[in-house]
């Protein structure tokens, strides 16, 4: 099967310092996404296709953030007004920091479409696609329909939050979605949880192909 780059989205997820080693809320090796998604980004772009990038953005005080309640750690999980089962997370990519900022060596020259997500006080947001009450849009749906694209191709951090949720967002809203396997790294919090998020994301029908495989395919 051959990816046609044209009807194609890279949608290349949170890759920002605060997810990668040295930040707030590093993932293990969440740095070794930079390399396949530039890879994939530069043909990409050369064969016509879209990139997006999210970045997640929060305010001082963000709702998400362990600080912002009495009493309460990072790892506790809460129910706010608009979300069950929040969970709250180490202060993290506060909105025009350098925790925020994508990493240094990610190549942001092909990147057309940024989506800042999280960026109210009251409401968190994992998914590119609807923040964490499950209903607010970011608009990105829109955008990608009216450009035609029939399939997303994603990578980034964290495999089992942030691209778990738009991966399966994506699978719904009836794209084709394809993980780039090569280029996605997890939390792992709480254990087992990146197991789990590949499971549901596979038994949902979401494919897992490497950056190589993809770039084979790519059209
Ligand atoms: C993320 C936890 C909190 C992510 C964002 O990018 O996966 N995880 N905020
Ligand atoms: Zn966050």
């Amino acid at each position: 099967m051959t990816i046609n780059a044209t009807k194609t989205l890279l949608l290349i997820i949170d890759v920002q310092n605060d997810f990668c080693p040295g930040g707030a809320l590093a993932v293990t090796d969440g740095n070794a996404v930079v390399e396949p998604i530039n890879t994939l980004s530069r043909a990409f772009a050369a064969k016509g296709g879209r990139i997006a990038a999210t970045q997640d953005w929060h305010c001082t005080g963000h709702i998400s953030f362990a600080s912002s309640h009495n009493g309460k750690s990072a790892g506790d999980v809460i129910d706010t007004q608009l979300v069950k089962g929040q969970v709250l997370w180490p202060d993290h990519c506060v909105l025009g920091t350098k925790g925020a900022a994508f990493h240094d060596d990610l190549d942001v020259n092909p990147i057309s479409m940024i989506i800042r997500k999280g960026f109210r006080q009251e409401l968190d947001s994992y998914s590119a696609f609807y923040e964490n009450d499950r209903k607010t849009a970011t608009g990105l749906d829109g955008w990608m329909k009216s450009l035609g694209i029939e399939t997303v191709i994603m990578g980034g951090i964290a495999t089992d939050y942030c691209v778990f949720f738009s991966a399966m967002d994506s699978n719904n809203l009836g794209f084709k979605t394809i993980i780039t396997s090569d280029a996605v790294r997890g939390v792992g919090y709480p254990q087992g949880s990146v197991e789990k998020a590949i499971t549901d994301m596979k038994n949902a029908g979401i494919e897992f192909l490497s950056s190589k495989e993809l770039m084979d395919r790519l059209n």
